[in-house]
């Protein structure tokens, strides 16, 4: 069980951690693990210290390599249920109606090597196993619903293109090079997942709210054979968010673990995160297409106006890994781990990929025997005649691991359709010559991505325009940078002119004409409220202020399922019964999604250099950067009793700012104003 109850994987499994005294691996007690065997104190080390050297020899190869995209991640527990609204399209015994799964989720950065940041401007991945009683099933999928390439064979060329720049290995976990615009702006197929990397779905919140898609169309099977295609959505419950550009880079540094922490932070209090898994279904036809959008190709999606989203079932991570390592760093995930009711299809993409899982494991899990490794197990009976292998744990019984055998009485048997078997759906495949070549519909690169740049906001499009602009900025090769443009140029003229301009140079003439799309507003983030649970809230408190105001505010964010975090000018006590969990010292913006500022913050006795107001009564410096930077990033803003001098100060007002004599007359307004994410007016720019 892991530490908050929850499943998880049974270190005894592995057998170790038992009994009460330190041993070897082999079992055998220890009495000294601090000095090695030595010809007297001062004396040469001696070989004959097995101890030592068996100590040494197994910490020397503790490294595994780290994944070869994903390295970044990070794991949780949890279960699946069903709510029975996908049984009618699929047999699989994990959509029957109540049915509850047990899973384990890994969210990752794609770039980034396993020790970089989280919050680097990236796609993110989100990976779920459903440990089913038909066997194992892997949705492995990105927060972002198409793909930069629409044939697997192109992998490596847009993961080296991506990747830091082989002769110095920089920029690491960084698109903002040379390398990565030169690809897709030759590349132009990529410019539609490249567009929702430059929105602010590059850089989430948190893990909790970034929403998941099966990008691929996959087909579902239901009891009589019969097929529907689907795409599959995960839903955050609280909405989707982002950071914004600044919050993200300065969290690279103050707080590289912040969306690792976050989750974790958030199973271990009780505020388990949750998504509704849903599909979008589509008759499985023989052109795979859907009101003229390719179903077969990754870089399109189909609009939610289009093709609804069906809810079938939620999702709720109620368990933090026990072991880094045995659990997230070792579960391998595989797009042909499918379960009877659920195939895939003839999307180019994913046929690569489902080459491309199994082997990486070998290099990465040293041979084929990973799925005995206590996260992958199944739990579903494993009858396999797989025999041997590096790292095999299983002791086979029996002497015919092979079929049709007569010996060990014929078994393992196959299985009928009625007895749980994986059954292929006999789909037709069209007569053909074998070509290296795509249909006609993959050729459109820009319409899709039009239609997502006309979907968003004007403040959801100001991110997107200031997010080329540090981007090619970052390049140095002007042919790439224009390139580049010109590529925009067939996205939105405005688009192109407006990263034009930032960059200094001329923008383009489109080149590429195509039926203006329709715009698909569930694209936006903008203009919803949403939950606010585990919202954290920094509130800087004076010790020799209204202390009993602080309290209850406190107290009501606590209670409306909020996480209030005491700022004061020093650790430890600050009064009152109160205790401060963060100092100034200690204390950054980029941490809350809220400030309050419940008092006079004068410059703690560590503040340097302290910097006079007008008021003439000087704020602590850190306390004023705390205010300006929540202000700027548009995080709502309050201010009780004397705290409403240092705002006035700070020229600190307007939209999403709120003040009050005491708490209570801050609260509503504070959870309102968190319901909505962002002071979305205070971007300058109307919504
Ligand atoms: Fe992939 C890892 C998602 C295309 C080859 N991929 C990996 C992970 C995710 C995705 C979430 C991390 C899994 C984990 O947490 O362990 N990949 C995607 C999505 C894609 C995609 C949504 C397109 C729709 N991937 C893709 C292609 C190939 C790969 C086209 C190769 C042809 N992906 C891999 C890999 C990785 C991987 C090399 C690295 C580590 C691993 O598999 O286990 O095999």
């Amino acid at each position: 069980m892991s530490p908050t109850g929850a499943p998880s994987a049974d270190p005894s499994a592995a057998n170790a951690q038992q009994g009460a005294y330190l041993t070897t691996a082999t079992g055998v007690r220890i009495g000294d693990s601090d000095h090695s065997l030595k010809a007297g104190p001062r004396g040469p080390t001696l070989l004959s210290d097995h101890h030592l050297r068996e100590k040494i020899m197994h910490f020397d190869h503790e490294r595994i390599p780290e994944r070869v995209v994903h390295a970044r991640g990070a794991g949780a527990h949890g279960v699946f249920v069903a709510n029975g609204a996908a049984s009618e399209v699929s047999r699989a015994a994990v959509f029957g109606k109540g049915v509850e799964t047990p899973v384990f989720v890994r969210f990752s950065t794609v770039l980034g090597s396993r020790g970089s940041a989280d919050t680097v401007r990236d796609t993110r991945g989100f990976a779920t196993k459903f440990y089913t009683t038909e066997g194992n099933w892997d949705l492995v999928g990105n927060n972002i619903p198409v793909f930069f390439i629409q044939d697997g064979i192109k992998f490596p060329d847009v993961v080296h293109a991506a990747k830091p720049h082989p002769d110095r290995e920089i920029p690491q976990a960084q698109s903002a090079h040379d390398t990565f615009w030169d690809f897709v702006s030759l590349h132009t197929e990529a410019q539609h997942h490249t567009l929702w990397n430059m929105s602010d779905r590059g850089i989430p919140r948190s893990y909790r709210t970034m929403e998941g898609f099966g990008v691929h169309t996959f087909r579902l099977v239901d009891a009589d054979g019969g097929t529907t295609l689907v795409k599959f959505h995960w839903k955050p419950r609280l909405g989707v968010h982002s950071l914004v550009w600044e919050e993200a880079q300065l969290l690279g540094g103050l707080d590289p673990d912040f969306h690792r922490r976050d989750l974790y932070d958030a199973i271990e209090s009780g505020a388990f995160p949750e998504w509704d898994l849903g599909i979008q279904t589509f008759p499985d036809t023989p052109d795979q297409m859907f009101e003229g959008i390719d179903l077969l190709d990754s870089t399109k999606l189909v609009p939610e106006e289009l093709a609804p989203v069906q809810v079938i079932g939620t999702l709720t991570l109620n368990g933090n890994p026990t072991n880094f390592f045995a659990e997230s760093e070792q579960v391998a995930f595989h797009t042909g781990h499918l379960v009877p009711g659920i195939d895939g299809t003839d999307d180019p993409l994913l046929m690569a990929r489902n080459f491309s899982y199994l082997d990486t494991q070998l290099t990465r899990l040293a041979g084929p025997n990973f799925n005995q490794i206590p996260i992958n197990r199944p739990h579903a009976p494993v009858n396999d005649n797989h025999r041997d292998g590096y790292h095999q744990q299983a002791v086979h019984g029996g002497v015919a691991p092979y079929g049709p055998s007569s010996l060990d009485g014929g078994c393992p048997f196959v299985a009928g359709a009625d007895e749980g078997a994986f059954v292929d759906v006999p789909v037709t495949v069209p007569e053909a010559s074998k070509v290296r070549e795509n249909p006609a519909t993959y050729d459109d690169h820009f319409s899709q991505a039009r239609l997502f740049w006309t979907s968003m906001t004007p403040v959801e499009q100001e991110h997107i325009v200031a997010a080329y602009g540090f981007e090619l900025g970052k390049c140095y090769e002007q042919a790439i940078k224009e390139r580049q443009l010109l590529a925009l140029a067939n996205i939105d003229d405005e688009l192109c002119a407006r990263v034009a301009q930032g960059l200094g140079l001329p923008a383009p003439e489109r080149t590429v004409h195509y039926d203006e799309p329709d715009p698909s507003p569930a694209l936006s983030q903008v203009g919803e409220t949403w939950p606010t649970d585990g919202r954290t809230v920094g509130i800087v408190v004076d010790p020799d202020g209204d202390l009993e105001s602080v309290a209850r505010l406190r107290e009501t964010l606590l209670e409306a399922g909020l996480l209030p975090l005491l700022v004061g000018p020093h650790g430890g006590d600050l009064g009152d019964g109160l205790v401060a969990q963060r100092t100034f010292a200690t204390a950054r913006s980029v941490e809350y999604d809220a400030v309050v500022v419940a008092g006079a913050a004068p410059p703690a006795p560590d503040a340097v250099p302290a910097r006079d107001t007008e008021a003439g009564a000087a704020t602590d410096p850190r306390v004023e950067l705390l205010v300006e930077e929540c202000f700027r990033h548009s995080k709502a803003v309050a201010a009780v009793g004397d705290g409403r001098a240092v705002l006035d100060a700070l020229g600190v007002g307007g939209a999403g700012v709120t003040t009050g004599d005491t708490g209570a007359d801050v609260a509503d307004d504070l959870l309102t104003l968190l319901s909505a994410h962002r002071v979305w007016e205070r971007f300058g720019t109307t919504v």
